[in-house]
């Protein structure tokens, strides 16, 4: 079973919960604590709007969405305020933000959720009056005076002009992503992006598939993997790693970033739901989610397992050596998938992505610092990460900045030996891990680690 489902949506342990406020701006800050449920949240408030609801909204047609601003996300705060009229939410991300309930005094406002679970293939019965609704606000009539941050003047969250945080700089923007320098753009010694990884999301069928769909109804998936690899890199049935693979503290590792690289990982979504995917110790950017062909892929990923053998049990296929750059210069071990991206979003999904922003570039409420990316159904999604702490410069005097093999962290990433711990070493033990951020994947062998290394990395 890879998912459990509950049906009571709780807020601050809570269910439903009715919440007064004045007219006037609050800011929220939220966390995503389900074990599996997505939420595409809307505050829908009675009566009819200005504008009517879209074939889109989750609000009643009594009522109509109101407005609100996303300040801030995982990493922090944002440039400045987006606006937005509705919120999707996986489970592990935060969003920051503010809602101006001064228009709407006396009235009440329903937080409502149209996010179908899993998402967004939705074999789980979606009932309105449960996982339809989250929370209700009750806005006072008497209006009030507010001198808080209007995010509805435009103005910067951060740096110069902002009277939020004057001292916080802009966002670094990392390479390939709007704003930042082009993936390509060179550094004297060397390409600004310094290891490309492709790596793939498996759904494990009972009947030994690893892609979508499985053998038809009745085949379970048994087991969710990452690059096609369990937890401990051992080779399924065989007990050797996978070629390429370091053992740190017991643990085959094949993730082994240089400490200060700049590396861009294109996640490759094999199954037909949507898996938030979540990084310890550094914040990435995301660059965008690509539609490609899973069937085409799919097929190619096959062809790479031996042949009466042409299933996907980890040892036996991809990953094969995984230091080894395919045809685009991408380690991890798999077919290029880059001859697999196509324009439009195939039908495979049960959504295609338009109306939630998880197809094309980042959503501008996600642009900035995250450690969760909603990897989508029917694409590959793109972050670009540093092995830095976030906040340093990108370039300086209009030249990009290498940090490759440099440590800024105050503390040691790279070292795995558990008797550093206070000493320089942190955490001690194997490092660091990547995974599925829904529980019920990564507690099923959806989670990899991860550990910075000293050494030289493969240069594109
Ligand atoms: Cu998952």
């Amino acid at each position: 079973m890879p998912e459990f489902l509950g049906d009571v949506i709780v807020v601050n342990g809570k269910s439903w919960p009715k919440l007064n406020v004045a007219p006037k701006r609050y800011r929220f800050r939220l966390l995503n604590g389900a074990n599996v449920r997505f939420f595409n949240l809307q505050l829908c408030v009675e009566g009819a709007g200005a504008t009517p609801n879209s074939p889109h909204s989750t609000c009643n047609a009594d009522e109509h969405p109101i407005p609100f601003y996303a300040i801030g996300n995982d990493g922090g705060l944002l440039d400045a305020p987006v606006k937005i009229d509705h919120l999707l939410i996986s489970p592990a991300e935060r969003y920051d933000l503010v809602v101006d309930f001064a228009a709407f005094r006396g009235k009440q406002i329903t937080v409502r959720n149209n996010a179908v679970t899993p998402y967004p293939s939705a074999f789980a019965k979606f009932t309105p009056q449960l996982q339809g609704r989250v929370m209700r606000f009750i806005v006072g009539k008497t209006a009030v005076t507010d001198t808080s941050f209007d995010p509805s003047s435009g103005k910067p969250l951060r740096g110069a002009g902002s009277t939020v945080a004057p001292g916080l700089a802009k966002i670094v923007r990392l390479p390939g992503t709007v704003g930042g320098t082009p993936l390509k753009a060179k550094i004297p010694d060397g390409s600004i992006v310094q290891t490309y990884r492709q790596l793939t999301l498996n759904p494990m069928f009972g009947s030994g598939g690893c892609h979508w769909p499985g053998a038809g109804e009745g085949d379970p998936v048994n087991e969710l993997l990452l690059n096609n690899s369990k937890w401990d890199g051992l080779r399924d049935g065989t007990h050797t790693p996978i070629a390429g693979a370091i053992k740190v503290d017991g643990i085959w590792e094949t993730e082994v970033p240089q400490i200060g690289s700049t590396e861009v990982w294109d996640l490759i979504d094999m199954s037909n739901d949507n898996h938030p995917i979540h990084m310890h110790l550094v914040q990435f950017q995301v660059i965008a989610r690509i539609p490609y062909d899973l069937q085409g892929y799919g097929a190619a990923y096959y062809g790479a397992f031996p042949k009466g053998n042409n299933q996907c049990r980890p040892g036996y296929g991809p990953p094969r050596d995984y230091n080894v750059p395919n045809a685009s210069g991408a380690l991890g071990g798999n077919p290029d998938v880059t001859k697999f991206f196509v324009k439009n979003v195939q039908p495979y999904c049960q959504d295609d992505g338009k109306y939630d922003g998880t197809t094309g570039l980042a959503r501008k409420e996600e642009s900035g610092w995250k450690d969760t990316v909603i990897a989508s159904c029917g694409h590959v999604t793109r972050v670009v990460v540093r092995f830095t702490p976030q906040d340093l410069p990108a370039a300086a005097h209009g030249k990009p900045i290498n940090y490759a093999g440099k440590n800024e962290f105050p503390f040691d990433p790279t070292d795995a030996d558990p008797k550093h711990i206070g000493k320089g070493g942190y955490p001690g033990g194997p490092g660091y891990v990547w995974h599925c951020h829904l529980i019920d994947h990564e507690d099923n062998e959806m989670m990899r680690p991860m550990i910075p290394g000293k050494g030289a990395v493969a240069k594109r």
